[in-house]
This record gives C-alpha cells, sequence and structure tokens, in this order.
C-alpha cells in the first residue's frame, strides 16, 4: 500500500458492469475513505449505482483469497505461486500427452471482460492448448448477437449499439436497463438518458412478460409469453413490409443502406405468412398493439429496436437477434442519427491490426463431441461442458481451467456440472474466491484485486452509446507476493509450451517481451495504431496515447456515434446479408414449435430470469451493503396462478423443471405475466465447502438447478433460460428450524 495521510484523489472507472461510470476514490493512510461519481467524467457525469461503494468492500474482503492454495486430503493449504505453476503445468502437461490436447479443457466467465490484462492475455493461453473444449460465459449470455453479427455484419464484434442520445423511440425486448444498467449497450446513467428521449417528445415501449421498473418508466409497456419474441419480430416486419402503412415500400425504407444490402426479398417473402393475428395466440400480443408500434416506430425520426438478455437466452435467440437487426436495417435505421449505429472505439479491436484485435469469428468449424454442438470463435457452448466430462470415450475432458466463472451457478444443469467438477483429474481457478465452482480445484490461484491494477475497457468502448477513452492508473499497489490475472495467465502459458515444445529461443524472447510490456505498454501500442492515435492522426503529437490518457484522468470525450457503413462492414464484400441461409432456416424451427392449433399445457408455468440493481450475477453476495434489506431470491408470481395454487406472500415454494427441484419463497405480484414466474440467477450458496461468509448467510437458491441444459437457441448454442417450463406446489409446511447461518468454511 503506497498512499499515506494526507488523503488522496483517484479517479478510475468502475468495472463491475457495462456502464463504465467514473469513480471518484479517497484514500488516506492506505485505505479508502469514499468512493463517490466522478462529476467531471464526460460520459458518466457524476452516475454511479450502488455497487459501485463496492469496489472497496472487495478490495478489503476478508474472505478474498490472497495467495494460491492447494486442496490436500486435510483441507485447504497456502502453497508457493512457484509449486502451483510447476505442477499445475506438469500434471496438464501429463494429461494433454497421454490423452490429447482435448482433454484439457476452459472455461472463462464474465469478469475477463472487464479486465484489460485478461483480455490481452488470455487469448494466448487458451491457444497454447490447442483444445476444441473451450467454453465461455458468452454461451449463456450474447452468443446470438456474436453470431448474427457475424453472418450479417462480417464481424462478431459489430453488434449495431442503440442512438440513446438522439432516438425518438425506443423500443426494448428483454432487456432491464434499469437494473443491469445496460448491456451491449454502455450508457451510464441509463435512467436519465430514457427520461431524456421522452422529454424530447419520443416514446420508450418495453415488450417483456414482467412490467420491469424499466417498463414502469417507459411509456407503454407490453406483455409477451416468454420465447415467443421471434413471432412477434416476424409479425412487426410484416406490418413494415407486407401491409400498406401509407409510407415507402421496404426497399425505398432502406435508404442509402440499399446500395448495400443483400437479400431484402427474402425477407419481404417470409414475413407474408406471419400476420399478427396469426402470432397473437402464441405471444400473447394483441394485433392492434403490434400495428401501433409499427406505426409509431415508422413514423419517428430516428427509432431504434434493442434486444438483450431476455431474447438471447432465449429458445430463438439468434432468430430474435437477426429480425431486431433487420427491424432496424429495412426501416432505414440502421448506420442512422437516432437509429442504431457502430462506434469508432480508440483501440479498435474490431478494424484495427490483427494482433491486436479479435477474430471476425467462425462457425460451425467442429463440433462438440457428444451432442454435435457447433464452434462458434473457437467456443463450444458451455450448456455440453457437464457432458464432455461425464461421457466417457476419446476426448473426454479430464482437465478444467476456470478463469473468473462461476458456471456451477451461472449455466444450466449447475447441479450436473457441479457433479462433473468432482470427477476431474484435475481442476485449477483463476479466481478470488472459494465459491460454488472453485470448490472443486485442486488449485486456486488468486489474483491481485481490481484496485490493484490499471485499467482500460477495450471491450465495453467497442458498445458504448458515445465514443470515450479512459485508462485507470492502479489505486493501490500490488504486495510482491501477488499476481495479476495477466500474470498467471502469461505463466501459465509459457511453462505449458516449454513442457511441450522445449526452451526454445524464440519462446523465451517472447515471453520475456510480453512481460515486460504488460497490458498498459500494449495499451499504449493499440491507442496509438488506433483511429484517433498519434500514429495516424494528422496532427501527430495530438493523437492518443497512454500518456495522453493518462494526463485525462477523467477520460477523453471522442464525440457521438457517426454513421459509418459500408466502410466499418467486416467481410471483404463490404455488404450486408441481410437473410443468412442459417437464420432463414431456422424459421422453420420455429414454426414447428408454435404450430397454429398448438394446445394450452396444463398447469405448467415458463419460469423467467431477473437482475437486480444490487446483484452483479453469482459474486457479488460476499458485500454486507447489497446484500442487505429483504431477501431478493423470490419467486414472483401472478395473484391468479399463486391463489390456484395455493400460495401466499411469503410462503414457501417448490419449483419442479425437468432437471430439478428447489424451494423458494414466493412473492405475488400482477407485474409479471399470469402464467409466468421469475427468480434472479447467482444464488444458491448454501452448497458445503464455500468460503463466503456474507454469502452464505443470504444464500436463496440457483436458478440453474432448474434450468436445462437441453434447451438451446440451437443454432447458436446458447443456452434457452427464458421460458423454463416448471411446477410449482406449495412447499411442505415447514419442518423444525433446522440450524442454518453462514456455510462453514473449509479447512
Ligand atoms: N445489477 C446488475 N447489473 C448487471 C448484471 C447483474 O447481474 N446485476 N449482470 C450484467 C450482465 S453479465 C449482463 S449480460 C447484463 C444483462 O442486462 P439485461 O439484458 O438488461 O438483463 P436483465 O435485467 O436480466 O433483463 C432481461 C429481461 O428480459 C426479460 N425476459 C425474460 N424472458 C423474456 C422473453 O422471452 N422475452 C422478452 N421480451 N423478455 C424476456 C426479463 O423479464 C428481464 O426483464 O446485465 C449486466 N448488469
Ligand atoms: N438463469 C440465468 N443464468 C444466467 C444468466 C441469467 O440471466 N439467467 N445470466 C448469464 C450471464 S449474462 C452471464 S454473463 C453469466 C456469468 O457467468 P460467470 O461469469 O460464470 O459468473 P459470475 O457470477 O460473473 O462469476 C464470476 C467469477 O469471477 C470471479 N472474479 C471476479 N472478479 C475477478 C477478477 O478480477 N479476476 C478473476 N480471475 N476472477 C474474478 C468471481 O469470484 C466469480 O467466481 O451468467 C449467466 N447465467
Ligand atoms: S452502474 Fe455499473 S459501472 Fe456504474 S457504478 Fe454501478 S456497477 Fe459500476
Ligand atoms: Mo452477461
Amino acid at each position: 500500500m503506497s498512499a499515506s495521510a494526507p488523503s488522496q484523489v483517484h479517479f478510475r472507472t468502475c468495472n463491475l458492469c457495462e456502464a463504465m461510470c467514473g469513480v471518484r476514490i479517497e484514500v488516506a493512510d492506505g485505505r479508502i475513505t469514499s468512493i463517490k461519481g466522478d462529476d467531471a467524467d464526460p460520459f458518466s457525469r457524476g452516475h454511479i449505482c450502488p455497487k459501485a461503494v463496492a469496489l472497496r468492500d472487495l478490495h478489503e474482503d476478508p474472505d478474498r483469497l490472497r495467495h494460491p492454495m492447494k486442496r490436500t486430503a486435510s483441507g485447504w493449504e497456502r502453497v508457493s505461486w512457484e509449486d502451483a505453476f510447476d505442477d499445475i503445468t506438469r500434471r496438464l502437461h501429463a494429461l494433454q500427452q497421454e490423452h490429447g490436447p482435448h482433454s484439457v479443457g476452459a472455461f472463462l466467465g464474465n469478469p475477463n471482460v472487464h479486465n484489460m490484462g485478461a483480455m490481452m492475455f488470455g487469448a494466448g493461453l487458451l491457444r497454447t492448448l490447442r483444445s476444441r473444449n473451450l467454453f465461455s460465459a458468452t454461451s449463456v449470455d450474447q452468443l446470438p448477437h456474436q453470431l448474427v453479427a457475424h453472418l450479417m455484419f462480417g464481424h462478431q464484434l459489430l453488434i449495431p449499439i442503440p442512438d440513446i442520445d438522439r432516438t425518438r423511440y425506443m423500443l426494448i425486448l428483454g432487456a432491464n436497463p434499469l437494473a443491469s444498467n445496460g448491456s451491449l449497450m454502455t450508457s451510464p446513467d441509463v435512467r436519465a438518458r430514457l427520461r431524456a428521449i421522452q422529454e424530447r417528445g419520443g416514446k420508450v415501449v418495453v415488450i417483456d412478460p414482467r412490467r420491469t421498473e424499466t417498463a414502469h418508466i417507459a411509456n407503454q409497456h407490453v406483455f409477451v409469453r416468454p420465447g415467443t419474441d421471434a413471432l412477434a419480430l416476424l409479425s412487426l416486419l410484416h406490418v413494415v413490409l407486407q401491409e400498406d402503412t401509407g409510407e415507402d415500400t421496404g426497399a425505398q425504407r432502406l435508404g442509402r443502406l440499399a446500395a448495400f444490402v443483400d437479400g431484402l426479398d427474402s425477407v419481404v417473402s417470409l414475413v407474408r405468412d406471419f400476420p399478427p393475428e396469426r402470432t397473437a395466440p402464441h405471444t400473447g400480443i394483441a394485433p392492434e398493439v403490434l400495428r401501433g408500434i409499427a406505426r409509431d416506430y415508422l413514423a419517428a425520426e430516428g427509432a431504434v429496436c434493442y434486444g438483450r438478455v431476455g431474447v438471447s437466452t432465449h429458445p430463438f435467440g439468434s432468430l430474435c437477434q437477426w429480425l431486431i437487426n433487420t427491424l432496424n436495417i429495412v426501416t432505414g435505421n440502421l448506420d442512422r442519427e437516432g437509429g442504431a449505429l457502430f462506434t469508432q472505439p480508440a483501440f479498435d479491436i474490431i478494424g484495427g491490426p490483427r494482433a491486436l484485435g479479435v477474430s471476425r469469428g467462425s462457425h460451425g468449424r467442429w463440433k462438440s463431441r457428444v451432442r454435435g454442438l457447433p464452434e462458434f470463435s473457437g467456443e463450444l457452448p458451455v450448456a455440453a461442458l457437464a457432458e464432455e466430462i461425464l461421457t466417457p470415450g476419446d476426448g473426454r475432458i479430464r482437465a478444467l481451467l476456470t478463469v473468473a466463472g462461476n458456471p456451477v451457478l451461472s449455466t444450466p444443469n449447475g447441479t450436473q456440472l457441479d457433479t462433473a467438477l468432482g470427477q476431474l483429474d484435475l481442476m485449477v481457478s483463476v479466481d478470488p474466491y472459494l465459491n460454488e465452482t472453485t470448490r472443486h480445484a485442486h488449485y486456486i490461484l488468486p489474483p491481485a484485486s481490481v484496485l490493484e491494477r490499471g485499467h482500460y475497457d477495450l471491450v465495453f468502448h467497442v458498445l458504448a452509446v458515445r465514443n470515450t477513452a479512459k485508462y485507470s492508473p492502479p489505486v493501490f499497489t500490488a504486495g510482491p507476493e501477488s499476481r495479476q490475472d495477466w500474470e498467471i495467465l502469461l505463466e501459465l502459458q509459457h511453462r505449458l509450451e516449454t513442457l511441450r515444445d522445449g526452451r526454445t529461443a524464440r519462446a523465451t524472447l517472447q515471453y520475456q517481451a510480453l512481460k515486460r510490456l504488460g497490458p498498459e505498454r500494449l495499451l499504449d501500442v493499440g491507442l496509438r495504431m488506433g483511429p484517433y492515435g498519434s500514429r495516424f492522426h494528422p496532427l501527430k503529437k495530438d493523437g492518443l496515447s497512454l500518456a495522453k490518457l493518462r494526463a485525462a484522468p477523467h477520460g477523453i470525450d471522442l464525440g457521438p456515434l457517426k454513421p459509418s457503413l459500408p466502410g466499418r462492414l467486416g467481410s471483404r464484400s463490404k455488404r450486408i446479408q441481410l437473410a443468412p441461409e442459417l437464420l432463414v432456416a431456422d424459421v422453420a424451427r420455429l414454426r414447428a414449435a408454435f404450430p397454429d392449433d398448438a394446445a394450452p399445457r396444463d398447469g405448467e408455468l415458463l419460469l423467467i430470469g431477473r437482475r437486480h440493481l444490487r446483484d452483479n450475477n453469482s459474486w457479488m453476495h460476499n458485500v454486507p451493503g447489497l446484500v442487505k434489506g429483504r431477501p431478493r431470491c423470490t419467486l414472483l408470481m401472478h395473484p391468479e396462478d399463486a391463489s390456484r395454487l395455493g400460495l401466499t406472500e411469503g410462503s414457501d415454494a417448490c419449483v419442479r423443471s425437468r432437471v430439478g427441484e428447489i424451494t423458494v419463497p414466493v412473492a405475488i405480484t400482477d407485474d409479471v405475466m399470469p402464467g409466468v414466474v421469475s427468480l434472479p440467477h447467482g444464488y444458491g450458496h448454501q452448497r458445503p465447502g464455500i468460503r463466503l461468509r456474507v454469502a452464505g448467510a443470504h444464500a436463496g437458491a440457483s436458478i440453474n438447478d432448474l434450468t436445462d441444459e437441453q434447451a438451446l437457441d440451437t443454432v447458436s448454442g446458447n443456452a434457452a433460460f427464458s421460458g423454463t417450463p416448471v411446477r410449482v406446489r406449495a412447499a411442505a409446511p415447514p419442518a423444525p428450524p433446522s440450524p442454518s447461518g453462514p456455510a462453514t468454511p473449509a479447512a
């Protein structure tokens, strides 16, 4: 700890969610005395949410692991980094020698994307593994967005961003930015930005099976039956493209996009079959409501449709994301101010030098061994991870590396994965906590705390509603005994390469160079090579560099998003594919799932998820300030369903699905649709052997002990959490109180 009195002020970007809020951190005597919003941050303008203060709690958390740990017969033991790296890489190498490269798998969790060093160095380690069994949180999240971007725009990260600050009509499906603070739409203080749409005479419309916090401030909220959005979108397109709306035809509305869009005719004929009357019995959306939305959307000077987790972790997630883009395109709202635009980030991982970037994407180059699910950009769907460990045979996963992930709580059928992890020959977790997943590890390698590292948002600047750039230097100096995520990943990579290829001069030089450079120097190179960089900028010395960012601690505003097509497209043809074959073909699956004569399934409820402002996936329940108050892991249920099932407010309900059963208290509200129930994810901290004392006392139950690893958006392989069929009944009268409380820390 370097700081000493009098107090120092640090400016930083909060990296806990995607919003990139600027924070002002005061430190005295090596301790944080206050965390506030940074009013001078040009992007977030002082906004923060209650989680920002957790940056301190996470740093100071006594449960956060500070040194490598090895699981032994008598419990967890502290080991040296050297011994850990040595034993781990020797064993990984031996397994790969004996059973082939695919016997070692890896799972990368969400916080990697919020971590500059892990982003820069993770790929190298994965390449070194040469394994086809690579998984990440992408396939329980935004894989449909990436697949669709790859197919339509030629690059997996060319994701159109809503121009929230200029739009006059924002149609939101399956997102609740007031709780999540926005996703694939980095927009700090999203509440103010949505309000501003209304203040300039525009409209916000939310389509969601739950009347969410966002729906409450919207101009209009429409209930939709979970899993049916693709039908509603096809009907919206039907109205826009097939009905006489008194406006231009589809081709005319494309405007300047017409010069580089292929496939409009296929879409026009595809939507013919989906008049709103035909889809209404499935979606629950009245035809006149959809026609009203279409009318308003077409009339607005700049309209945008935005769909997030609720329509990507969905049985037709890829269709939804495709149809959302299509709606924006055929109404001329893509690449238009007030519509959806692509960013031009300062460190350009899309259009910049290949060595510093992310690939354009690939699909189906190989299939998973057991279920034959398609690869996407080198990864397989994580819904297949457990079966790849449990199913005997050649290519079975025998060792697993997890980096910043908690798949036991975050992936479908977590119970099955929990069992599978217990059967690995070797599991290694790079993670600061002993949690539901890492308790199975043979080694836990904890990184330095987030405040001990520099930060730049390589990914979220690509997804932001405005072009900005900001670098945050470390607040504290990491101790000599701690290692950054990137150092851990680089060390594993280098030792594995050395074991496999021998000690070559080239590899050693490369390793030493990377180690010396570290993320900061690479960031500097990326900024200089980027579109605002000192290398290409006409006034060279004024161009962006790390030094320039260091001199602007609140960040630099690079202006609003600008039209950039067709030049920005990733494909060589520089054309947009409006009707990719893979997606057009998937409409047959949709039709089959919703035949005209479908009979309602008696007694079945559809389970959906939800987020709360004070949660962050599974890993922030150990922060006392964030878990205090009423328990949040409750099953929301409509009063009609509750009375039919004899459930009362606060009573315990047993919720059962094909894969499992959990017991949770009921909260009755007409904010959810009849026939729909909702539970948050990331709870379920009752499992033995974890070391999360606060979380253990707020355990809740895991929704992913109910979600089904067989339910997928089959084109992409993304997990389909939305609309898991469940049966609910009153739990047996409570047994005499059993001693509960914090889970017993292991060893
Ligand atoms: N506070 C907080 N913030 C977070 C996170 C967190 O855990 N907590 N997680 C972060 C992460 S990793 C992500 S990816 C983002 C996600 O950000 P969002 O996409 O905004 O996520 P949610 O708040 O879960 O909103 C999903 C919405 O989809 C609705 N929904 C469910 N099924 C369907 C359906 O079939 N159709 C439609 N139309 N809607 C449906 C749900 O009711 C819910 O309102 O949030 C990020 N920010
Ligand atoms: N049913 C249902 N399931 C869902 C979702 C849903 O809406 N419904 N949402 C899905 C989504 S969008 C996502 S993104 C996934 C998230 O899935 P995961 O990424 O698997 O889960 P997290 O809860 O984010 O776990 C993060 C892990 O990283 C560790 N960690 C935190 N910071 C760092 C760090 O700086 N370095 C390292 N090495 N480790 C760190 C934490 O201790 C924790 O173990 O969950 C998905 N699961
Ligand atoms: S909204 Fe996200 S980035 Fe902003 S303070 Fe909260 S957690 Fe941090
Ligand atoms: Mo996510």
